[in-house]
């Protein structure tokens, strides 16, 4: 007899939240069709992501273009959800929103509450991009911006040009399937924030 029913099991599933979770804070991964953000939010986040990924079905067809998003067979009918621990009572959570027009209606709600927004783009097709980053600046949403190589292309600074993205708005490479990448990418929103929000010592003299 070997059975114990007092041990605790060697593997278990992540403890629910915390009964000393009291600030939650909301980050949005927004981003064209097929930039990777399904992919971002499951790399980082510490329970399996809630995703209303679906296999795409006609319903989709001439809808969504999956023919210049190779290997991509789902679409994301809503969004995707995904949780960080960052202490004991601070968690993060993090909200991958469609990025189809049809969806647009989703975004005010998306944003309301949120401390920023990281802009995932591909770097093929910048122009499925362009409109996050047009509402996010109507919104006066802080954000970054992330290139999602699937292939090399062109530097950085083009991609900045390219999407007339002002100087002071982070552009970072990441891959999206990598948990570290996607940490930093969160990371540099965090000290992007902290750039705009902590009171600098010049800001502070003044009236
Ligand atoms: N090569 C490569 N493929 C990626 C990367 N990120 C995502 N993918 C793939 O690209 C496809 C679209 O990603 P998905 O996360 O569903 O895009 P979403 O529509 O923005 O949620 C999927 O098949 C991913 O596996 C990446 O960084 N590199
Ligand atoms: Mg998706």
């Amino acid at each position: 007899m070997h059975s114990n029913a007092s041990e605790a099991p060697a593997h278990h599933t992540p403890a629910p939240l915390s009964a000393e979770a009291q600030d939650a804070l909301k980050i949005v991964v927004v981003g064209g069709f097929g930039v990777g953000k399904t992919t971002m939010v499951g790399a980082v986040s510490e329970i399996r992501p809630l995703s209303t990924e679906e296999v795409m079905t006609e319903a989709g067809v001439g809808i969504d273009d999956p023919s210049r998003v190779r290997s991509k067979t789902t679409t994301t009918a809503a969004f995707d959800f995904g949780r960080i621990t960052i202490t004991e009572d601070k968690i993060l959570y993090l909200f991958g929103a469609p990025g189809q027009e049809r969806f647009w209606f989703l975004w005010d709600q998306l944003f309301a509450g949120s401390l920023g927004a990281v802009v995932l783009v591909d770097a093929r097709r910048l122009e499925d991009s362009w409109y996050a980053i047009d509402r996010l600046e109507a919104h006066g949403m802080p954000f970054v911006v992330a290139v999602n190589r699937f292939e090399p292309g062109p530097a950085l600074d083009r991609l900045r040009d390219a999407l007339s993205l002002p100087a002071e708005v982070p552009l970072v490479e990441c891959d999206a399937r990598s948990r570290d990448d996607c940490k930093a990418v969160l990371i540099s929103l965090v000290r992007h924030l902290n750039d705009l929000y902590a009171p600098s010592p010049a800001r502070e003299g003044t009236p």
